[in-house]
């Protein structure tokens, strides 16, 4: 392919663009500049390939496809057919899964066609048998009341979202935490690691229908054998969200007992995160619940989105690619490095370190919260979120940590050696912040203080430290 290539392919896209709504083909422009120009540390974000990028901006957008192969509920659909068979192919390949749904649009909807398939396979429920039998627009509200009252005691037990856990395992704000009565396993106060024996005795009391494993800010591996042992020891099915650490498991970083698919009864993730693909999520199960998981849509799902699944298919191919293996590994080298140049400064690191691509700074070691450490930070050219620690006293609003990941940097080129810089920037802003003070005078958990000269220095340092590692450096706009 001729090196300028990608450079006419984005052009070319932003000129069509340029002349219906010339914003639009701004903010997309800006968009690349600035995140060509900022140290980007949110663990669940990355850079997507160029081709996976072109594969979703084209007329497979255009085409409807509920149902799935063999099952569409619209005609003409052999195209996307070949794109959503490929994308299928490839993760099973990848993953070793003997199946795979590759239709969810999000982590969140991937969890929910898995909900739904664990119930429909578990529960002995007739409205329930109604409801999988008929078109979802064919359901009465008796229909609906008879589901809510048969599905209604079931119970899921997943990681506490102050543990590190997800929204979407049981928890309230999430339709999760109405579909199901939840209770949580923690971690260990001692070594902010998970206790087994304490899970398999919360399972034991609670009995739940649904173990769930998984995690979005729990900086070690999980032993997804000694899970499944205490699933099947309560009759549980067991779930495993791999969302953050997908790519580690691509990889073939995560092996053997770390490796979710070989134990888990099923497994989702998105396909944004360490996997590198486009925004959506995907489900791998075995036979038994894949004919409940392939009626995802319209069961839970809104029609497919032909052309990210065609960008999934893309992804899928480039993470089975040997290279990918290295990529991975050196995404667990960085989070340690970056790890212990934050130890070597004096930062506080929920569980003392990292077994995967992320570190949890607990702030409240420089005296800030969350929040204030995400803007200092940010003011400072650094991306990054705040997020709970355990038994946080700042709650899940302020917070009292910093959640830094580094499959985008790995992405990029750096390596270990930028990760010490990058440990010295983060460092330099967070010991220079202060907490501020609120209107009626005492401490804020918002305001704070940083000079701006100090924000204006770390900024130019981590463009200076972006520059050998140019952002889709075949990609010029001109
Ligand atoms: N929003 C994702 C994350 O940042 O971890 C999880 O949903």
């Amino acid at each position: 392919m001729p090196r300028n290539a990608e450079s006419t392919a984005f052009r070319s896209a932003l000129e069509v663009i340029r002349g219906v709504e010339p914003r639009v083909a701004d903010a997309i422009g800006a968009e690349l500049a600035d995140q060509r120009e900022s140290l980007k540390l949110i663990a669940s974000e990355n850079y997507a390939s160029p081709a996976t990028l072109l594969a979703m901006g084209n007329w497979f957008s255009d085409k409807y496809a509920e149902g799935t192969i063999g099952r569409r509920f619209y005609a003409g659909c052999q195209n996307v057919d070949t794109v959503e068979a490929l994308a299928a192919e490839h993760a099973r390949e990848l993953f070793g899964a003997t199946h795979a749904y590759v239709q969810p649009h999000s982590g969140i909807d991937a969890n929910l066609v898995a909900f739904w398939a664990i119930l429909a396979d578990r529960v002995e429920a007739p409205a329930l048998k109604r409801a999988q039998a008929r078109h979802v627009n064919d359901l009465t509200e008796a229909d609906w009341f008879a589901l809510r009252r048969e599905l209604g005691d079931q119970r899921m037990l997943g990681m506490s979202l102050d543990a590190g856990g997800h929204l979407t395992h049981g928890f309230r704000p999430n339709i999760s935490g109405k579909m199901f009565d939840q209770r949580s396993y923690g971690t260990d106060p001692a070594t902010g690691l998970v206790d087994y024996d304490k899970v398999a005795e919360t399972a034991r009391e609670f009995r739940p229908l649904v173990l769930v494993a998984g995690y979005s800010a729990y900086p070690r591996k999980v032993n997804f054998r000694i899970m499944r042992e205490i699933a099947d020891s309560v009759g549980a099915t067991f779930m495993v969200d791999m969302a953050h650490f997908a790519g580690l498991v691509a990889g073939r970083v995560f092996t053997g007992d770390f490796d979710p698919v070989p134990h888990a009864h099923i497994v989702t993730t998105t396909t944004h995160k360490s996997l590198r693909g486009p925004r959506g999520g995907l489900v791998l199960c075995g036979p038994e619940l894949a004919d409940q998981v392939d009626r995802g849509c319209p069961m839970v799902l809104g029609g497919p989105l032909p052309h990210v699944m065609a960008a999934k298919a893309v992804a899928l191919a480039e993470a089975r690619q040997p290279d990918f293996a290295d990529y991975a590994r050196q995404v667990v080298d960085n989070a340690q490095a970056l790890a212990e140049g934050l130890l070597r400064r004096g930062a506080r690191l929920v569980t003392g370190g990292t077994d995967n691509h992320l570190v949890l700074i607990d702030v409240t070691g420089y005296g800030l919260t969350g929040r204030q450490a995400e803007q200092a930070l940010l003011d400072s050219g650094i991306v990054t979120n705040r997020n709970a620690v355990p038994q946080d006293p700042n709650g899940a609003w302020y917070t009292s940590g910093i959640r830094i990941g580094t499959p985008a940097l790995t992405t990029r080129g750096l390596g270990t050696a930028e990760m010490d810089t990058t440990a010295e920037l983060i460092h330099t802003v967070l010991s220079q912040t202060s907490a501020g003070v609120g209107p009626d005078g005492t401490t804020s958990k918002a305001k704070y203080v940083l000079d701006p000269a100090l924000a204006d220095k770390v900024s130019r340092q981590a463009s200076e430290l972006l520059t050998g590692f140019p952002l889709y450096p075949d990609v010029e706009l001109g």
